[in-house]
């Protein structure tokens, strides 16, 4: 147990400081909008307080996937600078909101170099966890899943872009994206404690305090 901790509480010290050297700008959606990304479809940033946009897994706020009863549709990116040869890990907060539970829905994160190419440094689908049973509406209960990719920059600038693929457009059935950051990857041993760490990790965030 003691060595769990401990585990845990490296883990928790590189993620904080991790985020500290976030490349990209509102990373985490804490401006309270889509301020430093480029937006397209069903995306919008929404405060943890509303029932309908789901408890954020960093901050006060997150973005919310086809949210009501729409195609999924939505791409979400942003371009950054970046150093050519340097490794680069990726991770992010992907989850889901549903007020049934048992559902999942998918992202597709892509690295695209501006050097040429398309989608050539990095383009991953994943799938959120399996949504829980809410135990009544409205009391936005998320099921988050913390993803890690690492990729190799080979231009100044390169872009992050997402697109959700969520098979389910249900009205009660959306998705969730927070926390995203892009920073220089630690050293392999370092990645290798992180990643294997990071792996089990899934995520519940309920608002315990929202009773209305
Ligand atoms: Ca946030």
């Amino acid at each position: 147990m003691v060595k769990r901790s401990l585990l845990f509480i490296g883990l928790s010290t590189i993620l904080a400081s991790g985020l500290q050297a976030n490349n990209l700008i509102n990373g985490s959606f804490q401006t309270g909008d889509f301020t430093g990304w480029a937006v397209s479809g069903s995306a919008v940033v929404c405060a943890g307080g509303d029932p309908f946009c789901g408890v954020p897994f960093d901050g006060t706020f997150s973005a919310t996937l086809n949210g009501g009863d729409v195609s999924p549709d939505a791409v979400v990116s942003q371009t950054f600078a970046t150093t050519p040869g340097t490794v680069y890990l990726l991770t992010f907060a992907y989850g889901i909101m549903d007020f049934v539970g048992g559902a999942t829905q998918q992202l597709r994160a892509e690295v695209i170099s501006s050097a040429g190419g398309v989608h050539d440094l990095l383009d991953q689908t994943v799938s959120s966890p399996l949504s829980v049973d809410p135990g009544g509406a409205f009391n936005a209960a998320v099921s988050y899943g913390l993803y890690s990719f690492t990729f190799t920059a080979d231009d100044t600038t390169t872009t992050l872009q997402f697109s959700d693929l969520a098979s389910n457009p249900s009205g009660s059935i959306d998705g969730k994206l927070d926390a995203v950051s892009i920073e220089v990857a630690p050293e392999p041993s370092s990645l290798l404690l992180m990643l294997t760490g990071i792996a089990p990790l899934v995520y519940r965030r309920k608002r315990s305090s929202f009773k209305k």
